[in-house]
């Protein structure tokens, strides 16, 4: 399915990420894969993931960081030849202290930040991966969002806010870069056991709720969601731009 394709995936911390398993599904398809990361503490656990894979290029990118982004868009033109058919953005971040209590209480500059490293990085790298995705005739780009920035979902908080900024990118990207043939969507995943779900409070009850409420009546993998942005990336989607698929066993259907 994707055979030929070259990938740069944003976002995979450990085995578990759901960046990580897009890229999994993404190379048993055929893909060639580049992987950017965020710190020394996840290195080299991302290097031996990328080497399993066979990728040309894992580098270290802060998506709050304009130059960084430009060093590395010119790595991945390096390798891929200057062509690009697929860029993966699965990159988030609040202060935890935010991810608990009233949103009312969020301080302004940590406000700013979760929007920045949340909404921003996608608006910055889409802008970055354009040349190269038009070189190779047009290309596909996926982000991850979440119900929480459609409703209040308690403790969500901020990271609601920057995933209705998100979500509203989606749709601005999608206008900006069709005319080049390049589609941008978004996978929306119910709760997903993930490094970054693992330390908030309260995450096996809300697993419990979806587990309860959701039509479907069962959890959500990785796996289901990277099936889901698959298939936004493949060529079977390519009449599909600007849209949300859910994969969350059907929970944002329920109005109780
Ligand atoms: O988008 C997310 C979580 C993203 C996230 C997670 C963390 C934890 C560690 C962003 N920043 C941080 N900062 C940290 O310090 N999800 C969709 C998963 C999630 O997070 C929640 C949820 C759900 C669902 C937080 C509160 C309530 C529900």
């Amino acid at each position: 399915m994707f055979e030929g394709k070259n990938a740069l995936v944003l976002g995979v911390a450990n085995k578990r990420s759901i960046a990580w398993a897009i890229a999994k599904r993404l190379s048993d398809g055929g893909a060639q894969l580049a992987f950017t990361f965020q710190g020394e503490r996840i290195e080299k656990g991302v290097r031996e993931l990328a080497e399993s894979v066979s990728s040309p290029l894992v580098t270290e990118l802060d998506v709050r960081d304009d130059a960084a982004i430009e060093r590395v868009f010119g790595e991945v033109s390096g390798v891929f030849d200057g062509k690009l058919d697929i860029l993966v953005h699965s990159v988030a971040f609040a202060a935890a202290e935010d991810l608990e209590g009233r949103f009312t209480d969020t301080p302004r500059d940590r406000f700013w930040m979760a929007l920045d490293v949340s909404a921003y990085s996608l608006v910055a790298t889409a802008r970055a991966a354009e040349p190269l995705l038009a070189a190779a005739g047009g290309g596909s780009i996926v982000t991850m969002t979440y119900l929480g920035g459609e409703r209040a979902v308690p403790h969500y908080n901020v990271m609601g806010v920057a995933k209705a900024t998100l979500d509203s990118a989606v749709q601005y990207l999608a206008w900006d870069l069709g005319e080049k043939n390049i589609r941008v969507n978004a996978v929306s995943a119910g709760p997903v056991r993930t490094l970054a779900a693992r330390s908030i409070a309260g995450f096996p009850t809300m697993e419990s709720i979806v587990e309860e409420r959701a039509p479907l009546h069962r959890h959500i993998g990785a796996d289901d969601v990277a099936a889901g942005a698959a298939y936004l990336l493949s060529d079977d989607a390519k009449n599909v731009t600007g849209t949300t698929l859910y994969v969350d066993a059907g929970y944002h259907a329920m109005g109780m």
